[in-house]
């Protein structure tokens, strides 16, 4: 049934009155509408119905996403020539409770920001300057959250980038074969499979101390940072995984959306590639804002960040196809068999070319 966004939209505290509701934006997880008031002078929302399969503790994702949205709300506002409202999500409360989100009669969840007018994003990139600035966004983020007070935020997804885990859960999906396909997809398992030591390296690090546990977002794809019009980045969005994680995961995700030449789910393989002046002004934009809170450690494994994300997809992807696409949302029957494949292509060709990416962070950090 379709959800009577009107009065969803009447429960928040929100200015100026309903006009009409549409779904939005390309996300994979959330159902997003954005809410059109019929004033000029008030803002237009961003109201979502949360996937409580994914997240399944609303309440402390909330709570997560109120701390940190409140942090880099009183630290934007202190660098001078900001605007607060264009470079923070605002989130819109309950009017009954204050509390940021509310529950339907169904008991599904919902929250509402305010939307970010006049924005642009994309899902792929193509100058080396849209790259810097979301490298700079990117970092910036990370920076501004270092000194985040209070207890540890709750992981939303437990495990969510822990390659071992993942790779647990794959064997065992490929074990029950619960949809009849593990015989079509040999190929793609031999390739996830023959590089899984390999794969372990960021977390085997961890567990040696050689690199802290920092807050995340988790969820760089380049299409959750929105730009202005004259393309400067403005902020990153879609903060329900921001959690304890390793600086290797948002400069990685980032590069493997960011810098691969095509979609992530392009139907033509031979486009798929990785630009590696996206990924040195990617890097670029990220170090000048990131570099002096990284340890030697963590710079020295930042190339082979893009290709352990680039990986952690494909095992993700496949995972879901294998178990009969329950995850993310698919639009035709072998859409995640496709998305394994481009992963695959995009991970072959950071291979052939990472001897150039170890190289490029080195001339940065010199
Ligand atoms: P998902 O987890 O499903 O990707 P997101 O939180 O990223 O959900 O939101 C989906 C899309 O909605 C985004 O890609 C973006 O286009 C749009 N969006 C989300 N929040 C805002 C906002 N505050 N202002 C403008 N657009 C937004
Ligand atoms: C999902 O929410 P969205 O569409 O930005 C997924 C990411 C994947 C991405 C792949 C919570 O991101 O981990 O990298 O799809 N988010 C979650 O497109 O699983
Ligand atoms: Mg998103």
């Amino acid at each position: 049934m379709e959800p009577d966004l009107k009065r969803i939209f009447s429960l928040f505290r929100a200015e100026g009155t309903f006009l009409e509701g549409k779904s939005f934006g390309p996300g994979h997880i959330h159902d997003t509408f954005r809410i059109i008031t019929a004033e000029k002078e008030c803002d237009d929302y961003i109201l979502q119905r949360l996937n409580s399969n994914v997240f399944r503790d609303i309440p402390s994702l909330q709570e997560n996403m109120e701390r940190v949205t409140g942090h880099l709300r009183d630290k934007i506002a202190a660098i001078p020539g900001s605007d607060v409202k264009r470079e923070c999500l605002t989130l819109v409360p309950d009017r009954l409770t204050g509390k940021s989100f509310i529950t339907d009669a169904e008991g599904r969840y919902w929250r509402m920001f305010v939307f970010i007018s006049d924005h642009r994003s994309y899902e792929k990139v193509d100058s080396a300057h849209k790259a810097f600035e979301g490298g700079r966004i990117t970092g910036r983020f990370q920076a501004l959250l270092a000194d985040l007070p209070g207890k540890p935020l709750s992981e939303t997804i437990p495990d969510f980038h822990n390659i071992a885990r993942r790779l647990e859960t794959f064997h065992e999906v490929i074990r029950r074969d619960p949809a009849g396909r593990v015989a079509s997809v040999r190929p793609e398992i031999e390739e996830i499979t023959r590089r899984e030591e390999e794969m372990k390296t960021i977390i085997r690090l961890g567990a040696e101390g050689k690199i802290p546990l920092r807050i995340t977002h988790n969820d760089t794809k380049f299409n959750n940072i929105l730009f202005d019009k004259n393309d400067r980045a403005l902020l990153i969005i879609d903060l329900d995984t921001v959690m304890p994680g390793y600086v290797h995961y948002d400069f990685g995700d980032a590069i493997r959306t960011a810098a691969n030449r095509t979609e992530e789910d392009s139907e033509d393989l031979s486009a798929v590639s990785m630009d590696i002046d996206i990924y040195r002004a990617y890097a670029e934009g990220f170090l000048s804002e990131a570099r002096n809170t990284l340890n030697a450690t963590e710079t020295e494994y930042l190339p082979f960040a893009p290709k352990l994300l680039t990986y952690i997809m494909a095992t993700r992807f496949l995972t879901d196809y294998i178990d009969g696409d329950n995850y993310y949302k698919i639009r035709y029957p072998l859409h995640n068999l496709q998305r394994v494949r481009v992963q695959l292509t995009l991970l072959r060709d950071m291979e052939a070319q990472y001897e150039d990416m170890v190289q490029i962070i080195n001339n940065l950090i010199r």
